[in-house]
């Protein structure tokens, strides 16, 4: 069984649409392992999105993930990164397909509701970002 790390962005806990991602992953059969409510600051969004570092979009990202409470889990099942990703959609909302988190929520490119890890390494990096070992269950 795979882990995956799984966050609802800034404007997916301000519109109400924690419960909708939980309940989705809920219903595909993955298992809850850590969850909680965070703000990113500038340090933690930084060594999350390292690989974007200079890169043109990287401010406007640092900004929009600071700005406001996300929601952090880790979720477990068969494939975890692949599926969580396929349940997500592709980046830029717009060409996400409907029945895909970001396809039914969002037309976005930059605030796109969700962050999945995009493979087993960075999801064991962002898991150890996030949550100390204790607070995995
Ligand atoms: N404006 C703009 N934003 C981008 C571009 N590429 C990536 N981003 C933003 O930066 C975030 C991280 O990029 P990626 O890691 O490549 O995309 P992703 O894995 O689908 O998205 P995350 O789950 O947030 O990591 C994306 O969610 C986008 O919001 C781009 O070419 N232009
Ligand atoms: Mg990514």
């Amino acid at each position: 069984m795979d882990r995956t790390f799984v966050m609802v962005k800034p404007n997916g806990v301000a519109r109400g649409l924690v419960g909708e991602v939980v309940a989705r992953f809920e219903r595909r059969g993955f298992t809850l392992r850590g969850m909680k409510a965070l703000r990113i600051d500038r340090e933690l969004a930084e060594r999350h999105y390292a690989e974007h570092i200079g890169k043109p979009f990287f401010e406007p990202l640092a900004a929009f993930i600071t700005s406001g409470p996300v929601v952090a889990m880790v979720w477990e099942g068969r494939d975890a990164v692949a599926v969580a990703r396929a349940m997500m959609g592709v980046t830029d909302s717009a060409q996400a397909a409907p029945g895909t988190i970001r396809g039914d929520f969002s037309l976005s490119k930059e605030e796109n509701v969700v962050h999945g890890s995009d493979g087993l390494e960075s999801a064991a990096r962002e898991i150890g970002l996030f949550f100390r070992e204790d607070e995995l269950v």
